[in-house]
């Protein structure tokens, strides 16, 4: 039987020496606010059932669509705390700024509150995706500069996993460590200590629906990965099941690449920046893999809007580095000279 450790017990165990115990303290709400969505979306059906009874359920409460409710939750276990300067999520239009009289904290989350939450009616997995900078203006309270930072500036980065069971992983650019919630102590126990990308990725995932609006080089890279046109890819399976989270944390778990591609009538593709792409890339080169727009390391980007999106490629280097290669290559399309 291996050790019990509490995600608590582990973050504590793990802080930088210079840790204050305010950064400690943040992820210990994160973890909070994880228990309380996963306790509402296992009950994603009933909800509908339960609150049959007009627009409220059996406690009398608003009903609320699970995305807007975990915001709430993540907005109201993080607003007064002091430990942050400034907040945004993908629910919210605006940077969500610490409300007076709240002391300012030296810290910023960006934050997707339930990703892929148009799959809670087919019961298929969901998630949180969160990404944690220092403030960079200590003069006013949080504003728009302290949010629009580069993935690498990112000081911690995870997602929580509503699955089979609920597994919160981060890291803190200390390796990646995954924790399943045990739903009877209400604690998340340390499962996956040490989380790396498989040497041999097991799988691809790519909407293979979209062929015909990728770019030529795009539809190159996919045959590739689908082993066709004398391909020299490793032999993998296709699974893709719409919700990002879910998909990559499996690619991690298994190995593989995830893919959401520019489109001709979406140049920047579908994945944001911020709160998406940034965080994953993170944690994922905590995790000895990489991740780009096909061009460049999403790390490099430097995010110019809060809800900008960005063409996606993440998993094991070998896989996304040939991205890379073939969406540089210039290929003659038929009727060039
Ligand atoms: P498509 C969910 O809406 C999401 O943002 C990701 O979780 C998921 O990977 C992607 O969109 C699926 O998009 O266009 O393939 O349905």
């Amino acid at each position: 039987m291996s050790k019990i450790v509490t995600i608590e017990r582990f973050i504590l165990d793990h802080q930088p020496d210079y840790a204050r115990g305010e950064f400690t303290n943040l992820l210990y709400d994160i973890a909070l606010a994880a228990k309380v969505i996963a306790h509402k979306t296992n009950r994603a059906g009933l909800v509908d059932i339960l609150g049959r009874a007009g627009a409220t359920n059996i406690q009398g409460e608003v009903q609320q669509k699970l995305d807007v409710f975990a915001d709430d939750i993540i907005f109201r276990i993080c607003d007064h705390t002091g430990r942050l300067c400034v907040m945004a999520s993908e629910e919210r239009e605006e940077i969500i700024p610490i409300p007076e009289p709240y002391k300012k904290g030296s810290y910023v989350l960006v934050y997707d509150p339930l990703d892929g939450s148009s799959n809670i009616d087919v019961n298929v997995s969901i998630g949180t995706i969160f990404g944690i900078y220092r403030c960079r203006n200590w003069e006013h309270r949080g504003q728009l500069e302290d949010v629009l930072q580069s993935a690498r500036n990112l000081v911690a980065a995870g997602y929580v996993l509503y699955g089979s069971s609920t597994m919160l992983v981060y890291t803190t650019g200390q390796g990646v460590h995954g924790f399943t919630l045990d739903p009877e102590l209400g604690e998340f126990l340390l499962s996956h200590e040490g989380m790396h990308l498989p040497e041999v990725p097991a799988y691809y995932s790519v909407n293979s629906a979209y062929f015909e609006r990728w770019s030529p080089q795009v539809q190159k890279y996919v045959l590739w990965l689908q082993g066709r046109e004398h391909s020299d890819a490793p032999k993998m399976s296709s699974r893709y099941i719409g919700s990002l989270v879910a998909d990559f944390h499996r690619n991690l778990m298994r190995g593989g690449i995830f893919c959401y591609p520019p489109e001709k009538d979406k140049p920047q593709g579908k994945i944001r920046l911020l709160y998406e792409a940034g965080p994953l890339a993170y944690l994922v080169e905590q995790a000895g893999g990489y991740a780009s727009d096909g061009r460049q390391s999403i790390l490099d980007i430097e995010p110019t809007q809060l809800h900008q999106r960005t063409p996606f490629f993440i998993g094991n280097r070998s896989l996304v580095y040939r991205a890379e290669r073939f969406i540089e290559q210039e290929i003659d399309l038929p009727g060039d000279g």
